[in-house]
This record gives structure tokens, C-alpha cells and sequence, in this order.
């Protein structure tokens, strides 16, 4: 009876980490310019940031400017998608000196089969409260553009157009 209780015991402690609050997520389902579906985006929120996980197939290989976007919506072409996320109008660019903006991330590298699968991490934003959640009023986006992003030049690094866009939700 005893062994049995420790057992319990022991069973029980091991459910203490499971109490913890759990983790908050979201999620964007990533479009083509045509409107198909490509791939996903999950964010989870950590302790001092997000941490994007995408997974995308259907892209031109190469690098690729990756940012979000200040709104939640990606129909007509995009554009519906705004600026970056930029409460306190920084300068675009993570090498920018009077940088960077808020919805700033790393360039993405698609493989040669077009296949996109990345882990990215910014302390920029949080999915609720901050300066810029990303789960604001009227929400932010992912946005892919046609080519890499030099981290400088104003507004968007000289990444050309938009090539894949996803609403972040809640899930
Ligand atoms: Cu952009």
C-alpha cells in the first residue's frame, strides 16, 4: 500500500508541468498570389518573443524577405496586408541603424524543389499585449516577397513584390 501511495506520489508530481498554463499559439494558413493554399505558419509565444515554425512548398527557390505585416488580411493581391508592424516608425532594416521595424525577421532560404521549411524567432512582438501583438484589433500577416531582403534600404530591404501572404489567427 505504501509503494502504491509513493507511486501515486510520483505519478502525480509528474502531472505538475501539464498544470502549467498552456502555451498560447496561432496559426497562418500561407496563400499563393492565386489564392491556393501552400503551407502554414505556427507561432508560439515564448518567455521573450515568438517563435515561427513555416512550412511552405510552391515557392521560386532562393532567398526570400520574410516580415509581418501590421494587418490581417491578405486579399486583393496582398496589399490589404499594409506595412510592417511598426508602432514606434522605425526604420526598416535589421542592419539599419535607425532600425528595425517591429515585423522585421531573417531572409528565408526555399530549396530547390521550392520546398520552404524554417524556424525563425524575434523578441519584436508578442501574440497578445506588448507594443505590437500580433493578435491586435485588426490582426498582422505574414508576408513572402519575390527576393531577398538587404536588411537596409527603406521601405522593405528592396524585396520586390509579394509572393505568399498568411493571415495569423488564433487557433
Ligand atoms: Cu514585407
Amino acid at each position: 500500500m505504501k509503494m502504491l501511495a509513493s507511486v501515486v506520489t510520483i505519478l502525480l508530481l509528474g502531472l505538475v508541468p501539464l498544470a502549467a498554463p498552456a502555451a498560447q499559439t496561432a496559426k497562418a494558413v500561407i496563400i499563393d498570389v492565386e489564392g491556393n493554399t501552400i503551407g502554414e505558419a505556427l507561432v508560439q509565444q515564448a518567455p521573450t518573443g515568438v517563435l515561427i515554425f513555416i512550412d511552405v512548398t510552391g515557392l521560386p527557390p532562393g532567398p526570400h524577405a520574410i516580415h509581418i505585416h501590421s494587418v490581417g488580411k491578405c486579399e486583393p493581391n496582398f496589399k490589404a496586408s499594409k506595412g510592417h508592424i511598426n508602432p514606434h516608425k522605425r526604420k526598416h532594416g535589421l542592419l539599419n541603424p535607425n532600425g528595425p521595424d517591429r515585423g522585421d525577421l531573417p531572409n528565408v532560404f526555399v530549396s530547390l524543389n521550392g520546398t520552404l521549411n524554417a524556424e525563425l524567432f524575434t523578441t519584436r512582438v508578442r501574440l497578445k499585449g506588448g507594443s505590437a501583438p500580433l493578435l491586435d484589433a485588426d490582426g498582422s500577416a505574414f508576408v513572402i516577397h519575390e527576393r531577398r531582403d538587404d536588411h537596409m534600404a527603406q521601405p522593405i530591404g528592396g524585396a520586390g513584390g509579394r509572393i505568399a501572404c498568411g493571415v495569423i489567427e488564433a487557433p
